[in-house]
């Protein structure tokens, strides 16, 4: 149901406008429609529901945190009436789990499809937000919630020559709903983060000739993916309570333990063991399950990284074509770890050819192929595997203005400056769902979404019953935030890598380390004791009075 306001101007009017229709924007839906009974839209630019998992269909897509734990956690029966039939499942069934989300909860009668958010405006005088959409209606809310993702903005080819190319060009995370057959083509593939490194084994099993154009080297780890017997499904569903209850507290997210402590305080010959036993294992459990130490000790890094570094000698068979695949100058982790399925056998395969665009860039695209130095690479067709402008560029890129005329373009100049990763301040009555600063890019991205939307709709429900028009972070909590997660960050090596937790990824972007590197649990502690002290850290306004502040937080002490 939505209302409708005097001032036609503005359209429609609804309690909340949210901005995308993933993961993040369904359960806000669910929550503040059936929960706490707003009046909500929800626009998306997609033709259905989905988000990354509706734009990145390309072959080999797959989530790398086990299924069982890359899902909501909300509800009990659609947790058990719902099969995963592998352990990491694959982007379709991730989609037709959305898809089953969205029929199971009547969540598409309030979504608009095919529709992005072009401008949304804070008006001081009716504490609302004016929205406008690019089929040029516009839309009033009270309050405005992002759940547009940290990787929905791609990053645009900057390649010269790009419209000359005759052949078709792709993008992995603009990828066409029809079948692409690329039996006996000529494929070049640009990018070896998470998308490349799945893709291109995929290519290799198609393409007559598959060359890869490779700048950064990567520390990629196996995945590991199984079928689920039905046997096994029946544990998880039968236990859904405990699997679930670390990914809320532990760094990442993730039910690793780190049971093994500082790598620089085993043995060798202990390491090598551990390192052994979680190559094994598979998905995160090297990254997360090994050491405690690897992230925040560069030599302790060092010693996952040539572990990392033999096991590729290993693989390849070619010692050159080995060495270019060997990560180095940066440390393990800093860029966000991708998991492997077959990847660096691929580059054992007489048809796959790799070229290293990190010493000599690539000049141009050409009308037949790709330009470096004297050679050019004849290709058919070619894929952009080359990321995303993340956590900020989708907030950016929504043409959002707040108090006083001043744009989230203006106020994030310099780089984020959010309270907890939730709010902003001059941006009242503004969500953030996963924002930067928050740890959302380092967490099961289900369980963040439903830790912040829960915290969403109790703020909304608060302000509702203290008869509060708006709430905003005041500058002082916000300061105090932002360089609390600054210091998190300094004592890990994230910093120091280009990549796009930084923003290092993307020219003349603010360089700054935009994830909340301190655990789950205290980063939680955090979010309850501003919510339980009555928001303290905020800004809340009284339809006729003077702003009410509360006292300032200290964020909680932590450790990355
Ligand atoms: O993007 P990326 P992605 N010339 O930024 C290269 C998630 N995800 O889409 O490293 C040549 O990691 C760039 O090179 P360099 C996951 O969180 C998850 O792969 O900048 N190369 C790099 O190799 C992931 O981290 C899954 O030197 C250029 C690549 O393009 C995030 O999405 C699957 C270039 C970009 O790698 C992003 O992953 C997929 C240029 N001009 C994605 N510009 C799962 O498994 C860029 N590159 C769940």
């Amino acid at each position: 149901m939505s209302m409708n306001t005097g001032d036609m101007s503005w359209g429609i009017e609804y309690e909340a406008v949210i901005v995308g229709a993933g993961f993040a924007g369904l359960y806000a839906l669910h929550r503040l429609r059936d929960t706490l009974g707003l009046t909500v839209k929800v626009f998306d630019i997609a033709g259905d529901v989905g988000g990354t998992w509706y734009w990145n269909r390309y072959p080999g897509a797959r989530c790398d945190i086990e299924s069982w734990h890359y899902s909501y956690s909300f509800s009990e029966e659609l947790q058990q009436e719902w099969t995963w039939s592998e352990r990491f499942a694959g982007q379709s069934e991730i989609l037709r789990y959305l898809q089953h989300v969205a029929d199971r909860f009547d969540l598409r009668r309030d979504i608009q499809f095919d529709t992005a958010v072009t401008a949304a405006t804070y008006d001081e005088a009716t504490d609302r937000w004016d929205i406008e959409t690019n089929d040029g209606e516009r839309t009033r809310a009270r309050y405005l919630i992002s759940a547009v993702g940290n990787l929905s903005a791609i990053k645009e080819p900057d390649f010269a020559g790009v419209e000359q190319f005759s052949g078709p060009i792709y993008s992995t995370a603009r990828w066409p709903h029809e079948q692409i057959d690329f039996t006996g083509l000529r494929v070049g593939v640009i990018g070896t983060g998470s998308s490349g490194i799945q893709i291109i084994p995929e290519m290799a099993e198609q393409a007559a000739h598959l060359t890869v154009f490779q700048r950064t080297a990567n520390y990629a780890t196996p995945l590991r993916n199984i079928p689920l017997a039905r046997a096994r499904s029946d544990r998880i569903k039968a236990s859904y309570r405990e699997l679930r209850a670390p990914s809320r507290d532990s760094f990442g997210g993730l039910p690793y333990a780190r049971a093994h402590g500082a790598a620089l305080a085993t043995t060798a010959e202990q390491r090598q063991r551990i390192y052994e036993e979680c190559w094994n294992e598979g998905g995160f459990a090297f990254f997360i399950g090994s050491f405690s130490d690897i992230l925040s000790d560069r030599e302790a890094n060092e010693t996952a990284a040539e572990f990392i570094r033999a096991k590729i000698r290993e693989r390849v068979t070619d010692p050159n074509t080995a060495e270019l695949l060997v990560p180095r100058g940066y440390a393990y982790g800093t860029k966000r770890p991708p998991l492997e399925t077959n990847y660096y056998e691929t580059f054992n395969l007489d048809h796959v050819d790799l070229i290293d665009v990190g010493k000599e860039p690539i000049a141009e695209i050409t009308a037949r192929g790709i330009q470096i130095g004297n050679t050019e690479y004849s290709l058919d067709t070619m894929i952009f595997a080359l990321g995303f402008d993340a956590m900020t560029g989708p907030l950016l890129r929504m043409g959002i203005t707040g108090r006083a005329g001043l744009t989230l373009n203006e106020a994030w100049s310099a780089g984020p400056q959010t309270y907890l990763g939730l709010m902003t301040h001059d941006f009242p009555n503004l969500f953030m769902i996963t924002g930067p600063q928050s740890p959302a890019a380092f967490s099961v991205t289900p369980i963040a979404i439903e830790n912040h939307v829960d915290w969403i709709s109790d703020c909304i429900a608060y302000l509702r019953d203290h008869d509060a028009v708006s709430i905003e972070p005041t500058r002082h909590a916000q300061d105090r935030w932002v360089a609390h997660t600054n210091k998190l960050a300094e004592r890990t090596l994230l910093p120091s890598t280009n990549s796009w937790y930084t923003g290092a990824n993307i020219p003349g972007k603010p360089r700054v380390c935009m994830v909340y590197t301190g655990s789950g649990s205290g980063y939680q502690t955090a979010c309850r004791e501003a919510a339980d002290e009555g928001y303290t850290g905020f800004h809340l306004r009284l339809p006729s009075s003077a702003p009410e502040s509360r006292q300032q937080p200290t964020p909680a002490a932590d450790t990355a």
